[in-house]
């Protein structure tokens, strides 16, 4: 042995400890950052060889490799990849001859999680249309809101949803939309039956000029989030970013054996980007759920062989507050991915129901910024990448969160925060990181922009979304800033809420916010209001406005009376106290009440109602 290799040999055991001690994530930082890269190389080399590279491609991959392989499951109905190919060639041929449709001609749908929003997705892509997935929650101004901005001329609705499409039907006729139910009939004038119509066409392939036009930047799917102001937008999902959002499912060794369980909205990108993107990227099974149900989740894991499934965080607190039973580790789940597990609920469902990986992540529609907790620290969506922050950059920024806004240097600057800081994520967006924006209204794709940021004219995309990194670099997500909620894993914009609010007869003034409830995951809505002179409070007649034009979710559960509202320098409503306040009829000397679903009214919070909330004797 030379002196050389002696002294290397010396000197590894020492760099090894050293390592451990200082750097000991450093292997597992590169490594993500390694299967990032290379999940990137490879598209781009797809994208090399073919310019209009698109989802569809690995979709027909998949069929060719696999084609009778279940894909999805629902129900009692089973559907391989060749059968779903097929029935999206007969959709698309159906919408092709009966809507007339054209490239690039967007089309609505307002359905529930079924097989059918595949097909009918995959025939679009077949056609070089966009599809945009409508909330079916929405009703009234909303629904007429969110369909406008997509552009479509078309609209495909349940036939379950009938009373709500007749609600906005003549506003629809009015704008010469064509408006079909998924089923053989329909018994709404001017309403046509799709289903019949599929069953009748063709299922030979659609050729390729349809699509012709189709490349990267050309819309795939609009997706509606509830970002800062008053009504949903709709994010624009392109086609490039559908190629990269099999990602996540690419990473976490999803294969083709797997049976993913997903029991999300199909309208959210959770499970449309990351779930059935995700599975098709992989060559794996799904089940679709119309909704999460707590009694039906592990017999379903049982009965499909479920071998993965989706959450977000309060699914898993569902789960994790049922009775415990004998048969709790009697399944076949080895993965959960999703977003929004606290640290405790994750050691209790790991602890209860055996050796499940948990993946979470975090990202979201529109946005370019996201983490993955690939070192598995429960509590914690990620880590502070240097790898990765060379190839997406992400900063986090100084925020005010009483004026709502980041906080300026005397330069005009933004500020980066310590380590163990609270700040708002802020991802650059430049030609390799690119935010598409929203359709319509320019003005909302501007305000998610942040300008000036370290220096005149660079550009970041505003998260909203405030974060902590902790010494050994690990990311928390600590709460949603401005002026949205999380509530049952829907964002509620306070804007569209206190508009509604707002409008009810005896209300002069309304602040919405969302306020935390303990062993709850995110803040339940609460609005303040301040009567007109005169008038008194009505339970009724609030919650009539109320549960007429907002979806459940988003329904103030609390009301406090004020006699004045506390408002910023700039005239906007101040919340950061009231937020703080809470509910506590206790504390609070205000009027405080309490929606009452049961008796269709507000009633005054009593301190009965307020321990059974906290007990969990009375469900939110
Ligand atoms: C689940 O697995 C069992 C045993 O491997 C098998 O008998 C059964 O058919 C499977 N069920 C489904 C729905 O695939
Ligand atoms: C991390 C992340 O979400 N990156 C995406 C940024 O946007 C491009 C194009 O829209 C996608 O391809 C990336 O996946
Ligand atoms: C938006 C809305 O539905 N407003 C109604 C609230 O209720 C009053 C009567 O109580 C109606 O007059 C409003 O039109």
């Amino acid at each position: 042995m030379s002196a050389l290799q002696t002294v290397i040999l010396g000197v590894l055991p020492i760099l090894w400890l050293l390592r451990r001690i200082f750097f000991p994530y450093l292997w597992q930082d590169f490594s993500y950052f390694f299967k990032l890269f290379r999940y990137a190389q490879n598209i781009n080399r797809c994208l090399l060889k073919s310019s209009s590279f698109t989802i569809l491609d690995i979709f027909l991959q998949q069929v060719s490799v696999r084609p009778d392989q279940n894909f999805i499951l629902f129900q009692d109905q089973a559907y391989t990849y060749k059968d779903v190919d097929l029935k999206s060639n007969q959709m698309a041929w159906a919408l092709k001859h009966h809507a007339k449709l054209n490239q690039g001609d967007c089309v609505a749908i307002f359905i529930g999680n079924e097989p059918a929003y595949i097909w009918i997705w995959f025939g679009l892509i077949k056609l070089g249309c966009p599809l945009a997935c409508l909330n079916y929650n929405i009703r009234g101004k909303s629904f007429l809101h969110s369909f406008r901005t997509s552009g479509a001329k078309v609209l495909i609705a349940a036939s379950e949803l009938k009373h709500a499409v007749e609600e906005v039907l003549p506003t629809l006729k009015q704008q010469e939309v064509q408006v079909f139910y998924l089923s053989r009939e329909s018994s709404t004038n001017g309403v046509e039956s799709l289903t019949d119509k599929v069953e009748a066409a063709s299922d030979k392939p659609i050729p390729k000029s349809y699509r012709e036009d189709v490349n990267v930047k050309s819309i795939a799917v609009y997706i509606y989030t509830s970002g800062t102001t008053g009504l949903p937008k709709a994010a624009i999902v392109s086609h490039g970013r559908l190629l990269g959002s099999g990602f996540f499912q690419n990473l976490i060794g999803i294969t083709p054996k797997d049976v993913i369980y997903m029991p999300l909205p199909l309208y959210h990108s959770a499970a449309l980007l990351i779930g059935i993107r995700g599975c098709i990227q992989q060559g794996a099974c799904c089940v679709l759920k119309t909704k999460f149900s707590v009694s039906q989740f592990w017999n379903d894991c049982r009965k499909y062989n479920v071998t993965a499934f989706q959450y977000i965080g309060e699914t898993m607190r569902y789960l994790c507050n049922t009775p415990k039973k004998d048969n709790d580790k009697d399944h076949k789940v080895r993965i959960a991915l999703g977003n929004g597990i606290r640290a405790d609920v994750w050691k209790e469902f790991v602890h209860r129901f055996g050796n499940i990986k948990i993946c979470e992540l975090y990202a979201s529609t529109e946005g370019n910024v996201s983490f993955y907790n690939y070192a598995g620290k429960a509590g914690t969506i990620g880590r502070y990448n240097y790898f990765q922050k060379r190839l997406r950059p992400f900063e986090i920024i100084k925020y005010d969160v009483a004026e709502d806004e980041p906080v300026r240097d005397p330069s005009g600057h933004c500020v980066r925060v310590a380590r163990g800081e609270t700040g708002l994520l802020i991802g650059k967006i430049f030609e390799r990181s690119p935010f598409s924006g929203y359709a319509g209204d320019q003005s909302y794709t501007e305000k998610k922009k942040l300008r000036n940021v370290f220096k005149d004219g660079d550009l970041y995309f505003n998260t909203g979304d405030l974060l902590v990194v902790d010494r050994e670099g690990f990311i928390y997500f600590q709460d949603r800033v401005g002026d949205t909620f999380r509530w049952k894993g829907e964002n509620v914009a306070t804007t569209e809420v206190s508009d509604i609010v707002g409008m009810t007869d005896f209300i002069k003034e309304a602040n919405v916010y969302g306020v935390a409830v303990p062993n709850h995951e995110g803040r339940i809505g609460m609005t303040s209001i301040i009567l007109k002179e005169g008038k008194e409070f009505d339970g009724k007649k609030l919650y009539s406005n109320v549960s007429d034009n907002l979806p459940s979710y988003a329904r103030p559960r609390f009301v406090r009376i004020q006699d004045a509202m506390e408002t910023t320098d700039t005239f906007k409503h101040r919340k950061v106290n009231l937020v703080k306040d809470g509910f506590n009829p206790l504390t609070i000397k205000d009027p405080l009440f309490f929606l009452d679903d049961s008796e269709k009214t507000y009633k005054p919070l009593d301190l009965q109602i307020y321990n059974n909330i906290l007990q969990y004797t009375l469900k939110l």
